[in-house]
């Protein structure tokens, strides 16, 4: 694996650089990449910024650089090095998955266990809870100047992949990083309001759905929700996403399941688990990734057969 200090040579050796953060970015995600991006171009690097536009949560807009963003697929050789944070292989890329996979010099920096050496350099601490804390450790190592901007930029990826200091990956680092952003003046109230207080009328309408869909089945819980089902209530996928935690809020339940149909017949399942369960297990075994209470996969058939996979499941744990 390389180092952090070995990084710090690469992205030093490279002008024009490409991030990109994996498709349906959270806040962690768009936390690294515009923090890692806004440092680069502080020290006078040509950057450019790449995402797969799908289901961008509305609210990035009020914190993040979203203008800066390219959706397009873009041709490697126009840029020296390519980096790619928070994804743990390249289907996650979405549609730069390509490019990123063509290009000789690339660079992962991720806090998921990566699989396959898809990178020429990949750095990965599974321990941190939010990639922005590697972020944070590399701009500390390079002896960075991290502007408030970049400071709420990382808080945002802290807060967010811990569920504001409530999921069960929270450790003391989290703290201590939160604690040294806030000193540079990461503007936490902002970040608050718009993780946690705003809610679209979409979002809302999502959550009544999950609530009033969901099956339970002694102490596991799933719910799907069709492609139809958001057309009508005017969702996405991120709007469903933020709700990932609800069914293992109820007391009992040791694994839930939200099950989301992306493209016909073909579902993300975001799963979530009691100390009792390992998530990442499953969705590794089912091509997807992630962390032990947390983690995803996806699914190819019909709403019954996902339904007759999920009930299958679920007799495999038998806790
Ligand atoms: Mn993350």
């Amino acid at each position: 694996m390389t180092t952090l200090t070995e990084i710090i040579d690469i992205i030093n050796q490279a002008k024009t650089i490409a991030i990109m953060g994996h498709k349906y970015p959270d806040g962690d995600s768009f936390g690294s990449l515009f923090a890692l991006g806004t440092y680069l171009e502080n020290i006078g690097k040509k950057v450019t910024y790449y995402c797969d536009n799908r289901d961008i949560k509305p609210y990035f807009q009020f914190i993040f650089p979203v203008k800066k963003l390219k959706y397009a697929k873009f041709k490697p050789s126009k840029f020296d090095l390519l980096i790619a944070v928070d994804s743990s292989s390249p289907n996650r890329l979405g549609i730069h998955e390509d490019s990123f996979t063509k290009h000789k010099n690339t660079l992962v920096i991720d806090h998921h266990i990566q699989q396959e050496q898809w990178s020429k350099y990949i750095y990965f601490d599974e321990k941190r809870a939010s990639n922005c804390e590697n972020v944070y450790s590399l701009l500390t190592i390079a002896n960075a100047e991290i502007t408030p901007d970049i400071a709420t930029y990382l808080y945002l990826g802290v807060s967010s992949d811990t569920g504001s200091f409530k999921h069960y990956n929270t450790n003391q680092n989290c703290f201590t990083v939160a604690s040294k952003l806030l000193e540079y003046g990461a503007d936490i109230h902002k970040v608050n309001d718009y993780l946690y207080r705003y809610y679209t009328s979409s979002q809302i309408q999502t959550e009544k759905f999950i609530l009033n869909n969901l099956v339970i089945n002694s102490n596991f819980a799933y719910v799907i929700i069709t492609m139809k089902d958001l057309d009508e209530m005017r969702a996405n996928k991120g709007d469903v996403s933020m709700h990932s935690d609800k069914l293992i809020s109820f007391a009992g339940i040791d694994l839930g399941i939200i099950a989301t149909e992306t493209k016909p017949n073909y579902f993300d399942l975001s799963m979530r688990s009691s100390e009792k369960v390992n998530v990442q297990e499953i969705a590794v075994k089912n091509g997807g990734g992630g962390h032990k209470r947390a983690a995803g996969c996806n699914y190819e058939g019909t709403k019954e057969d996902l339904i007759k996979f999920i009930n299958q499941l679920f007799m495999e744990i038998k806790l």
